[in-house]
């Protein structure tokens, strides 16, 4: 009878190991090519070394739309033309702010032969990160970084404090965030997001999905050098938890940003974490 228990036991755990690898996704990228460290789950393919370019039509400054056109080339210089499509897109793009305050995360339309573009605006100047994050056909995942200096109004960098309490509320949706341990670089962890009605504190059943999974996580350190973006360990759930696997790389504070749709509303919750040794 032990003997029995002990084979289920194994087996169990066995299951959920591979749950882990398979579905979650783990991506870093520092902005300096040469200390590249790309991390990936096991089914992941070889990454191919490619060259952005990254061309606004004028300097980008505020208030105005910021035509940008990113081209995506091979290590020989010749454009990549085929990409995969990633939860729905062939493009993601994130542009933040450097000091985290400000997110976007919106999609390029693939005009063919590489080339990518996106109007882009800026409700501040400062410096921001924009990261695009695409699959070049039979490739793996690749992130690009490129840092641009918006001319217009600058306010002082708004300092990032770790959250006190990580329960938030958007769009009449409360969100609380909850991490089993204390948080640790290198080491992985599972950040579980619970949907409650903001008025009624009913659990919420009814999230719908958003570029084909119930949530997406977007994860960048202090200075956003280092970019994570997380999936859902189940896609399809609805409600009223979702669970996404990370490892954060190193010990700091990070920016989370949960992105959710529900009632046909994205709405999307911050959260600020302090990582430890
Ligand atoms: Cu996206």
């Amino acid at each position: 009878m032990k003997k029995l228990l002990f084979v289920v036991v194994s087996l169990l755990t066995m299951i959920a190991l591979f749950a882990c690898n398979k579905d979650s996704e783990y991506k870093q990228i520092k902005q300096d090519m040469a200390n590249m460290n790309h991390n990936g789950s096991s089914k992941e393919k070889q990454q191919v070394a490619v060259q952005t370019d990254w061309n606004f039509k004028q300097s980008p400054q505020t208030n105005t739309t910021n035509q940008l056109t990113i081209t995506i080339k091979d290590n020989k210089g010749k454009p990549i033309s085929e990409f995969e499509v990633n939860h729905e897109k062939k493009m993601h793009l994130i542009v933040a702010s450097k000091d985290l305050s400000k997110y976007q995360h919106i999609h390029p339309t693939y005009k063919g032969k590489g080339v990518f573009t996106v109007p882009v605006t800026f409700t501040q100047g400062g410096s921001f990160q924009l990261i695009a994050d695409f699959v070049p056909k039979g490739q793996s995942d690749t992130v690009q970084m490129h840092t641009v200096s918006v001319k217009g109004n600058t306010p002082a960098p708004v300092s990032l404090t770790p959250d006190k309490t990580l329960v938030k509320t958007a769009n009449g949706n409360q969100v609380s965030l909850k991490i089993d341990t204390q948080l640790k670089a290198n080491q992985e962890t599972m950040l579980n997001f619970h949907f409650e009605d903001a008025k009624t504190k009913q659990p919420i059943q009814d999230l719908q999905p958003y570029l084909g999974a119930v949530g997406h996580v977007v994860i960048l350190n202090q200075d956003a050098t280092k970019y994570l973006h997380v999936h859902p360990m189940d896609e399809r759930v609805k409600g009223s938890n979702a669970m996404f696997h990370t490892t954060f790389p190193s010990p700091g504070v990070y920016k989370v940003w949960g992105e959710f749709q529900r009632s046909n509303k994205i709405f999307i919750v911050p959260f600020v974490l302090e990582v430890s040794k």
